[in-house]
């Protein structure tokens, strides 16, 4: 009988830091806090739609207390599980303009988180996927008992220690990585733990899917056009590339990651930057599939992870997926661009 391993999220990260003496269990503690504000917030958003059944929408609830958004929850219930444990000097979250310090009573920390609390939000609605995403740094400030600044956040993404994402789907979960390795784990509702479902997970080198929101199409760079056109030619390929596109970037990321595949927001004639926020979006997003094998660029050769922030809420082009699968986009934009620059 094949024996039963309840590796639960707080084991595996526990014992993924006993494999390195220098650690000292912060990062461990960290992940931990944010596995139980996503148990919160996956508990939240499975209501959502009660509300009003229930009668208690408009402003209060039934126990007086304001009813607050589900992405306003969600950066609540982030800041709330993690401002009082020590381990950070600064937060920022993509529902806040600016930094969010640490409460003067509170201990301040070495590291640095920037979330974005829920992500697709305009999906909540209609009961689609949402998700968490979260980007976690050492301060590059100096570690004197003083609060972290702007400097701390904005780092480039290369020098992330740790990232991930919570999907709040069909089931909820978990999937982190702390450079070495990406892990998933799915919540077990009737224990209340995250319990590891997709070890190791690795992206296929090709995939056979293409997520983009191609209502914009009449915007893009020449390249991107004849790319997608490529992926859908039976001729190209034993059969098209299938079109998959949710509006949550998490969890349109989280299919390609299992299934392999490319996820694109590019940048376009309305939108020279995209859509998607460096550090809350592409940053974190961008570690995570670098680190089960796959690439994350601007399109034009520049890996997401060394682009260096200017400022907290900036966007930028992305192209994130299976290897194989970026490089050949990035062929078709390069060669469209020599031969614009040619004619
Ligand atoms: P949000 O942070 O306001 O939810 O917006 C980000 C979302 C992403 O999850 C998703 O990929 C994108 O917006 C979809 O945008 P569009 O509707 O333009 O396709
Ligand atoms: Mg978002």
């Amino acid at each position: 009988m094949a024996k039963t391993r309840f590796m639960t999220l707080p084991r595996h990260i526990d014992e993924g830091e006993k494999l390195h003496p220098s650690a000292t269990g912060e990062l461990s503690a960290i992940l931990n806090q944010i596995g139980l504000a996503a148990k919160v917030i996956s508990l939240e958003v499975n209501k959502a739609g009660l509300a009003d059944i229930l009668g208690f929408t408009g402003d209060e609830n039934v126990h007086g207390e304001q009813v607050k958004k589900l992405d306003m929850f969600a950066h609540d219930a982030l800041i709330r599980a993690l401002d009082h444990t020590g381990h950070f000097c600064v937060m920022a979250s993509e529902e806040e303009e600016d930094i969010i310090h640490i409460p003067a009573k509170h201990k301040i920390g070495k590291y640095v988180i920037l979330f974005d609390p829920l992500d697709g939000s305009s999906n909540i609605d209609a009961n689609v996927s949402i998700g968490t995403i979260f980007s976690i740094f050492k301060r590059i400030t100096p570690d004197n008992g003083n609060p972290g600044t702007m400097e701390d956040c904005l780092q480039p993404g290369i020098n992330q220690v740790a990232a991930g994402y919570i999907v709040y789907g069909s089931s909820t979960i978990f999937v982190y990585t702390a450079g070495h390795g990406v892990h998933g784990f799915t919540l077990d509702p009737a224990f209340g733990e995250f319990l590891l479902s997709h070890e190791d997970i690795k992206m296929k080198s090709r995939g056979g899917i293409y997520s983009i929101n191609e209502g914009n199409y009449k915007y893009w760079h020449p390249g991107l056009k004849k790319y997608i056109k490529h992926l859908q030619a039976w001729d190209n390929h034993e059969k098209p590339y299938k079109s998959r596109y949710i509006g949550s970037m998490v969890a349109d990321i989280h299919r390609n990651l299992l299934y392999g595949g490319i996820f694109m927001y590019p940048a376009d004639k309305r939108n020279p930057n995209g859509k998607l926020r460096l550090v809350y979006e592409c940053n974190p997003m961008a570690f995570i599939v670098e680190a089960a094998g796959g690439k994350a660029t601007d399109g034009k050769k520049k890996r997401i992870l060394e682009y260096k922030p200017t400022e907290l809420h900036q966007r930028v082009p992305i192209y994130i997926g299976s290897k194989d699968d970026i490089d050949l986009l990035e062929k078709f934009i390069e060669e469209e661009e020599i031969a614009v620059t040619e004619s």
